[in-house]
């Protein structure tokens, strides 16, 4: 019988990482759960404990830091996995506020993951042990594949537009014009996974994805004003949104997103005709329509427009992603393929989240 796939997730802890960790469990993964922080420091926890037996992944719990390239590497070479999502990143917000520590997370962390993955090719099979004992992986286990999201972020306001990307819509082939080191660390990204991929045939596979929201509280993102509003209604409170009402990109519910990582985890690498591929999952609303599809459910519901320093990088992002490829190449569909479809399944997380 074959062995389970062994899947490392680093970021474990994080909005993305949290939610990929209980799918994996819950597929009976192989999965190391991997963060800079101890488990019970992390967003994930709370949704963690609440929906996975403890001892399905705490034991496994490893605290390492992508930007210490030796205990990246050691770990990679002790693990062997069979794929890595690697998911550790400062988002937009974040980034701006912090841009050195951004670049050094996002692009030096990258590139010891591409390293480390490298490093596995230079030792000899025989030479690899796992502390989860030998097995056959140590002989013969292939290089891992790398699963790696990139943004929206990476895009940016085209040349002649003033202030805002409205109206439009970026294909595979959109030209990367980013105004966040966020962004900026998102191009670096992608173009290290093509550099490796080219020089030393890591199997690199990445997506741009639009706004995420999960229950899983998010931090320092400027896509964040979308996941506070339904989180406030939750609560029945009233909220602050930080763009006009007028602002529109896409969103997608957290459940694709981590569907579509690992769909494209699993796709034949001969059909794959990107590095990076574009998804979405239906019509970009604007603040103003998702405080309306929440209002069908939360009538009294209100929200303040007050604008502040993270709506300029919002407002410089495409209003549509162009995800034809990713449907022709890997049968990328949306399962939760409406504004209100997204907002029924938040408000009813929200609120089981909670009990
Ligand atoms: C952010 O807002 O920084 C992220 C993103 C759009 O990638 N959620």
């Amino acid at each position: 019988m074959s062995r389970p796939q062994r899947a490392l997730v680093l970021g474990a802890g994080g909005q993305v990482g949290g939610d990929l960790l209980l799918e994996l469990l819950a597929a009976n993964a192989d999965v190391i759960p991997v963060d800079q922080l101890p488990a019970e420091s992390t967003n994930a926890y709370k949704k963690l404990t609440q929906l996975a037996p403890n001892d399905s992944w705490s034991p496994n719990w490893e605290q390492v830091d992508v930007t210490d390239a030796a205990a990246v590497a050691d770990l990679v070479a002790r693990t062997r996995p069979d794929v890595i999502y690697h998911l550790a990143a400062v988002l937009s917000a974040a980034g701006e506020a912090h841009t050195g520590l951004c670049w050094t997370i996002n692009v030096d962390g990258r590139r010891n993951v591409l390293d480390a993955i490298v490093g596995l090719q230079d030792r000899p099979p025989n030479a690899i042990r796992s502390d989860r004992g030998d097995d056959e992986r140590g002989a013969n286990a292939a290089s891992p594949t790398l699963v790696w999201p990139s943004s929206i972020a990476a895009f940016g306001l085209p040349p002649g537009a003033a202030s805002s990307a409205d109206g439009y819509t970026a294909t595979e082939e959109w030209p990367f014009f980013p105004i966040t080191m966020y962004g900026v660390t998102k191009v670096a990204g992608e173009k290290l996974g093509e550099y490796y991929a080219r020089r030393s045939k890591v199997d690199f596979r990445s997506i741009r994805f639009p706004g995420l929201i999960s229950s899983v509280e998010p931090s320092g993102g400027s896509s964040d004003y979308a996941n506070e509003m339904y989180f406030r209604a939750s609560h029945a409170e009233p909220a602050e949104c930080f763009v006009q009402r007028q602002a529109r990109i896409p969103f997608m519910h957290m459940d694709d997103a981590i569907s579509a990582l690992l769909q494209l985890a699993a796709a034949d690498r001969d059909r794959l005709t990107h590095s990076t591929y574009n998804i979405t999952a239906f019509p970009a609303p604007s603040a103003m329509e998702m405080v309306a599809s929440i209002q069908r459910r939360m009538l009294d519901f209100c929200v303040t427009y007050e604008p502040d320093g993270r709506e300029v990088n919002v407002l410089s992002w495409p209003n549509e992603l162009d995800d034809s490829a990713a449907r022709t190449d890997w049968g990328w569909l949306p399962e939760i393929d409406s504004l209100d479809n997204m907002t029924d399944k938040l408000l009813a997380e929200f609120s089981a989240a909670r009990r």
